[in-house]
């Protein structure tokens, strides 16, 4: 299965950088696996220290770019965890569009790089393929490009 390379990172990589999710509730086991996982990559792969890691948690993935722009300016990098899976209404395609521009928005406004951790697909199982639960977890990527750019600057 494809994915990215990684760069060539350390278990000291992350030792300095201050680091936040910020995560939406929809689809909670799901969630929780993700949040877990970029967690754990976060601390016991590239060394972050767990009081330079906070962890907020918002309604649903449509909130996560507002707690991003009240909170970013006190980080090195922002990682944005949701799960949006479609429905019968076009609710899906006015999230996940809004949210991703959003977060895009932000990431270029405050100058601090925000690692993209949404979901968006089409069905739950397509979502628990992509969160490890069978399938390949995207999550440790996520903590890897977040030590990357945190570190890039
Ligand atoms: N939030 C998600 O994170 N994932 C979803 O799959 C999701 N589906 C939604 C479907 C509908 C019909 C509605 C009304 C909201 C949904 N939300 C979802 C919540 C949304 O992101 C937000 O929290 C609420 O709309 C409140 O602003």
């Amino acid at each position: 299965m494809k994915g990215p390379e990684l760069a060539e990172l350390s278990k000291t990589s992350g030792q300095n950088i201050k680091v936040l999710i910020v995560h939406a509730r929809w689809n909670a086991y799901i969630i929780k696996r993700l949040v877990e996982s970029t967690t754990a990559s976060l601390l016991q792969r590239y060394g972050v220290q767990e009081a330079n890691l906070t962890i907020r948690s918002v309604p649903g993935s449509w909130e996560l770019p507002m707690a991003l722009k009240q909170d970013i300016q006190n980080y090195d990098v922002a990682i944005a965890i949701g799960v949006l899976i479609k429905g019968e209404t076009m609710h899906f395609e006015y999230i996940s569009q809004n949210v991703s521009a959003g977060l895009m928005q932000i990431q270029l406004e405050s100058g601090k790089p925000v690692i993209f951790g949404v979901l968006t697909v089409l069905t739950q199982e397509q979502a628990e393929q992509r969160a490890g639960i069978h399938g390949r977890d995207h999550a440790p990527d996520w903590a890897a490009a977040a030590v990357e750019m945190a570190i890039a600057k």
